[in-house]
């Protein structure tokens, strides 16, 4: 007989599963925030932590539980939402899962299993935030964080990233190809797949690193091609959007969701990090660049479009939030999928016309206090006038 905790379990589930999930109160005129994270741990199935068995669990016992669900990739397929979750389990290691939903805002549910990756990389030892790209070669890419143990110290915290390389058609079965190589950059993370071909070639946004945390002497975020996509080579990395003295981006940034095709550029969503006293402060920021190069930055306004907010400043890792994964619909709304405090995952939503008058009409940042003022009387000034205007009509 099952548990009538089971049933306890199941009713919370279905009941927050079908919650509606309002806009928030917060305005700034660029996206919208919801009142409720779209996923949470306890979106998790019942029966991914449970053994129900009475016999072999007499006390209900969750046997493996689940800590926080993050970052995610994103892909709308037949007018479905997608996202290929990162999980966390209590034993800190990361794996990924599918969630759907109707409307992309509420209804998220998980399907029946996690996603099991082919294991041909027997050092690996976690996985996690996967960007999910439809690419122009008919394939469905997912780009991961493939973290192995770092053997050349005895530091237990030590660990190589590197990019691992996964393709489907149907998010269900999973090719998997080599890790991406690149040849001047020791570690990788936060690399994602460019949807269209570059001179003929498949482009990858990468973050070069020296080190598993610190990004050291990569400037910011890389971007390279390689010509076969099953054993991936990066030799030449260029710097796209480079890390800046005294910016959100100053001690580290990574390519975030797979940029968005505008008329008037590439739209990229990425992350910016920057050191406090309270530890490193992660917020998302956004920059165009062109079509035929989508190398080259063309617009980048100045600070953060997303910064964590109330309850999302605390979690796991505190003032953090991230994303992987953005859907862009055909009828122009734009879906951003944003994790906060590496704990759980909201959505904000905008259009694609807004994000074009956001990324190309923001100013950009003056890089001194004083020009910043300066920017900002110029501001008031204009409003000013045209307070006094309005009043004379
Ligand atoms: O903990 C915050 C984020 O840290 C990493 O980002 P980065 O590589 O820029 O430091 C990622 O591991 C990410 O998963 C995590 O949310």
């Amino acid at each position: 007989m099952l548990h009538k905790q089971y049933h306890v379990e199941q009713d919370k589930l279905e009941r927050l599963i079908a919650k509606k999930n309002e806009k928030s109160s917060f305005y700034n005129g660029i996206f919208d925030r919801y009142q409720d994270p779209v996923l949470t741990r306890n979106h998790i199935p019942v029966i991914w932590k449970y053994d129900l068995n009475p016999e072999t669990n007499p006390y209900f016992m969750e046997r493996l539980g689940v800590n926080a669900v993050m970052n995610a990739g994103a892909i709308e397929l037949d007018g479905m939402h997608y996202l290929v979750v990162r999980v966390e389990g209590n034993d800190r290691k990361s794996f990924f899962a599918v969630a759907e939903s109707r409307t992309g805002i509420d209804g998220f549910r998980f399907w029946d299993k996690p996603v099991l990756l082919p294991d041909t990389c027997r050092e690996e030892t976690n996985v996690y935030d996967m960007r999910l790209t439809k690419h122009e070669d008919g394939y469905i890419y997912g780009v991961f964080c493939s973290e192995s143990k770092d053997h050349s110290t005895n530091d237990l915290s030590a660990a190589v990233a590197a990019a691992g390389i996964v393709r489907t058609k149907d998010l269900k079965t999973w090719e998997r190809l080599d890790n991406l190589i690149t040849l001047h950059s020791p570690q990788q993370r936060n690399v994602v797949l460019h949807p269209e071909f570059v001179n003929g070639k498949y482009a990858f946004y990468t973050r070069p690193m020296d080190d598993f945390i610190n990004t050291g002497s990569g400037g910011g975020i890389g971007f390279g091609l390689c010509d076969d996509i099953e054993h991936a080579v990066i030799d030449v990395e260029t710097i796209t959007s480079p890390r800046k003295y005294h910016t959100i981006t100053e001690a580290k940034n990574g390519a975030g969701a797979v940029p968005i095709r505008t008329d008037r550029g590439w739209i990229h969503i990425a992350h910016g990090v920057r050191n406090t006293a309270a530890g490193l402060r992660y917020v998302i920021y956004a920059f165009a660049t062109d079509l035929e190069h989508p190398e080259r930055v063309i617009a980048e306004p100045s600070g953060m479009l997303i910064g964590p907010l109330g309850e999302e400043r605390v979690g796991d890792v505190s003032n953090v939030v991230f994303t992987n994964g953005a859907i862009a619909k055909e009828n122009e709304d734009v879906l951003i999928y944003y994790a906060s405090s590496d704990t759980r995952l909201h959505v904000a939503t905008t259009t694609v016309g807004q994000l074009i008058d956001y990324v190309f009409q923001t100013p950009e940042d003056p890089l001194r206090s004083v020009e910043c003022v300066a920017q900002r009387i110029e501001l008031i000034d204009q409003n000013l006038d045209y307070l006094k205007k309005m009043k004379q009509v």
